[in-house]
C-alpha cells in the first residue's frame, strides 16, 4: 500500500537516468540541480531510520563549505551523531536506484533491517541559506510525507543547531530545550557562568570579529547576540546581506588559502574568526604588527581546549581518561606538542567527523578536531557524573570551583557535532579565563609550514588509501613516488586522498620552510596527475 504512494509521489522527483552519486564524507554533495531525487529519497530513508530506531531523525539540506551552486544532505542519527555507517550503503542504494528499481530497493531495506512499518516516525528538517535549499527541503518533506510520517520543518538553522535539536528531542529535553531559543539560552548561560569565574570579569565586554561566510552562521549569530550582551561584543563581517556564500570568505577559504577573507579590513593584533557555510567549522587568525597573517586552525583549538581541560582535571583530581583525535591533516607540531608537552594520547582517524566522533567516544573525555576547524569535546556519562558530584560536594572551594568550570564547559560545548558558535564561545571563555591574547595562544607552538592543494582526475576512486589516509595503496607506484619526494625535504610529510565532498583529489604537504612545503605539494600534485589520470592542464607551481 505505502509503496504505491511512494512511487506516485516519486514521479515529480524522478532520478535522471544513469546518474550515480556516492555517499561521501558528510552525505551526498554535488551541483544542486542533480539532487532533487536524492532529497526525496533521503526523506524516505529518514522515515525508515526513525522507525528502526524509534527516534527522531534529522535531515539537513546543506553543502557546507562547498560553493553556493552545490548542495547536499546530511542525515542526523538519534543522539545527534552522523548517520550510522551501516546505513550509508542503504542511502547509496536508494539514491542510485532507477525509478523502476525504487520499490525493490526500499523493500529490501525494510526486510534486511526488519523495519516495522507500523511504528510511528518523526523527521526534523533543516536547511542552510543556499538559493536551492528551500526547494530541496520541500523534496525531503515530500519523501517523508509519502511514507505518512510526522515531521517538523525547522527552516533555516545551522547544521549543529539541528544536531542539538535531535539530541534534545530524543532525550526528552535531557540535553536541553529542543528549540533554537533553548539552544541560545543553554549556551549563553554556560558561557556567562564560565566567564564570570575570571578575576577581571565585569569590565568591558570581550571583543571579537567574526566572518560569517555569508551563510546561516551569520544569521544565527545575529539572533544570538542579544543573549550575550555586555559579555561578548561581536563585529560581524560577511553577514550574508550582500556577498556570495563561501566566496573568498569562510573557514575553508581561510584555512586552505592561509589568508584573510575578503570583506574585512584587518587591524593588527585584533582577533578574528571565520565560520563555514553551515557553521560547523571555525578557524581563528590575526595580523601581527608587521601585517603578517597568522592562522590558528583546528589543531591550535584542540590544543587550547585540551590544555584547559587537563589543568582543570588536575585541580579536581579526577582520574579520567582523556585523549585527542586528529586526522592526517594535523600539523606535525600540534601532535608533538599534545603528546610531549601536554602528555595526552593522540589518535589519528580518517577524515570526516563521523570517524573522529566514534574514536573520541572511547574515552572519558575525547577531544576531536580536524585541522579545518571541525570538532568538539565528548564527555562520557561517567565523566559528567563525577564532575557533577564534585560541584555539589567538592572537598575544597578550589575543587568545587574547578568542577563548576568543567560543568560549564560540558554545557557550553555542543557534544553532538562540531559547532562554530559553541566552539567560539568555549575558546573566548578560555582565553578570557587564562588572560591570553590571540598572539599568546598562537605562541604555544609553531606550525610546520604546510600547503593543501587539489588535483582534478577523471575518476578519483582510482586512489585508495590506508593507515588513516596517510598512505595510498592504489594506483600502483604513487606511494613510492610520494615517499621518494618526501625524502628530499627536511621535516617533510605528504599524503593524498580523494575528497568525499568535491570531485577532486586533495594533496597535503608539510616541510621545514613554506617554499619547501609548496614545492613538495606541487611535485606530489604532478605525481597524482600523471599516475592517477589527471585531466585538464598540468598542476602549475
Ligand atoms: C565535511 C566533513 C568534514 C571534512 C570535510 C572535507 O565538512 O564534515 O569532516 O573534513 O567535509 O572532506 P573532504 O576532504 O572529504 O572533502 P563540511 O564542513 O563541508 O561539512
Amino acid at each position: 500500500m505505502y509503496l504505491e504512494a511512494v512511487l506516485r509521489s516519486s514521479a515529480p522527483h524522478a532520478k535522471p537516468t544513469g546518474l550515480i552519486l556516492q555517499y561521501g564524507t558528510a552525505g551526498f554533495r554535488t551541483k544542486a540541480e542533480y539532487l532533487d531525487h536524492v532529497m526525496y529519497r533521503m526523506g524516505l530513508l529518514a522515515v525508515l531510520r526513525s522507525k528502526k530506531t524509534k527516534s527522531v531523525i534529522g535531515v539537513m539540506v546543506t553543502a557546507s563549505h562547498n560553493p553556493e551552486e552545490d548542495n547536499g544532505v546530511k542525515l542526523v542519527d538519534p543522539m545527534g551523531e552522523m548517520l550510522a555507517q551501516e546505513w550509508e550503503v542503504y542511502a547509496t542504494n536508494l539514491a542510485n536506484a532507477e525509478e523502476h528499481e525504487l520499490q525493490l530497493v526500499l523493500t529490501n531495506i525494510i526486510k534486511q533491517d526488519s523495519i516495522n512499518m507500523q511504528q510511528e516516525s518523526f523527521v526534523a528538517i533543516g536547511r542552510d541559506t543556499r538559493p536551492s535549499s528551500e526547494s530541496l527541503s520541500c523534496a525531503v518533506i515530500d519523501g517523508v510525507t509519502s511514507l505518512d510520517s510526522k515531521f517538523h520543518d525547522y527552516g533555516l538553522v545551522t547544521t549543529p543547531q539541528l544536531h542539538y535539536i535531535i539530541c534534545c528531542r530524543n532525550t526528552d529535553g535531557g540535553y536541553g530545550e529542543p528549540t533554537i531559543e533553548g539552544y541560545y539560552q543553554k549556551l549563553s548561560k554556560a558561557f556567562k557562568e564560565l566567564v564570570q569565574q575570571a578575576p577581571g570579569c565585569g569590565g568591558e565586554p570581550i571583543c571579537l570579529n567574526v566572518d560569517g561566510a555569508n551563510g546561516i552562521g551569520a544569521l544565527k549569530l545575529k539572533e544570538m547576540e542579544s543573549y550575550l550582551q555586555s559579555v561578548l561584543s561581536i563585529q560581524l563581517f560577511n553577514d550574508s546581506s550582500k556577498g556570495k556564500l563561501n566566496y573568498m570568505c569562510g573557514a575553508d577559504y581561510v584555512k586552505v588559502q592561509q589568508k584573510s577573507p575578503e570583506g574585512l579590513d584587518m587591524k593588527p593584533a585584533e582577533p578574528y574568526c571565520s565560520f563555514d557555510g553551515d557553521a560547523d567549522r571555525i578557524v581563528y587568525y590575526y595580523n601581527d604588527v608587521n601585517n603578517v597573517f597568522h592562522l590558528l586552525d583546528g589543531d591550535k583549538i584542540a590544543t587550547l581546549i585540551s590544555t584547559f581541560i587537563k589543568e582543570l582535571l588536575l585541580k579536581v583530581n579526577l582520574n579520567l581518561k582523556m585523549a585527542v583525535v586528529q586526522t592526517a591533516y594535523a600539523n606535525g607540531s600540534s601532535t608533538r606538542y599534545l603528546e610531549e608537552v601536554i602528555k595526552v594520547p593522540v589518535y589519528c582517524a580518517k577524515t570526516g567527523v563521523k570517524h573522529l566522533h566514534h574514536k573520541a567516544q572511547e574515552f572519558d573525555i575525547g577531544v576531536y578536531f580536524e585541522a579545518n576547524g571541525h570538532g568538539t569535546v565528548l564527555f562520557s556519562k561517567k565523566a559528567e557524573e563525577q564532575i557533577k558530584q564534585l560541584t555539589q560536594t567538592g572537598a575544597t572551594e578550589k575543587i568545587k570551583k574547578a568542577a563548576e568550570m568543567l560543568e560549564n564547559v560540558i554545557n557550553l560545548i555542543n557534544q553532538t557535532v562540531g559547532d562554530a558558535i559553541s566552539d567560539m564561545l568555549v575558546i573566548e571563555a578560555i582565553l578570557f579565563l587564562k588572560g591570553l591574547t590571540i598572539q599568546k595562544w598562537d605562541e604555544i607552538y609553531t606550525d610546520l609550514p604546510n600547503r593543501q592543494l587539489k588535483v582534478t582526475v577523471a575518476d578519483r576512486k582510482v586512489i585508495e588509501t590506508t593507515d588513516a589516509e596517510r598512505q595510498t595503496i592504489k594506483p600502483p607506484g604513487l606511494q613510492e613516488k610520494i615517499d621518494e619526494l618526501v625524502k628530499t625535504y627536511s621535516m617533510a610529510r605528504a599524503f593524498v586522498r580523494p575528497s568525499g565532498t568535491e570531485d577532486v583529489v586533495r594533496v597535503y604537504a608539510e616541510a621545514d620552510t613554506q617554499e619547501n612545503a609548496d614545492a613538495l605539494a606541487h611535485k606530489v600534485c604532478l605525481a597524482v596527475f600523471s599516475l592517477a589520470g589527471g585531466v585538464g592542464d598540468q598542476p602549475k607551481p
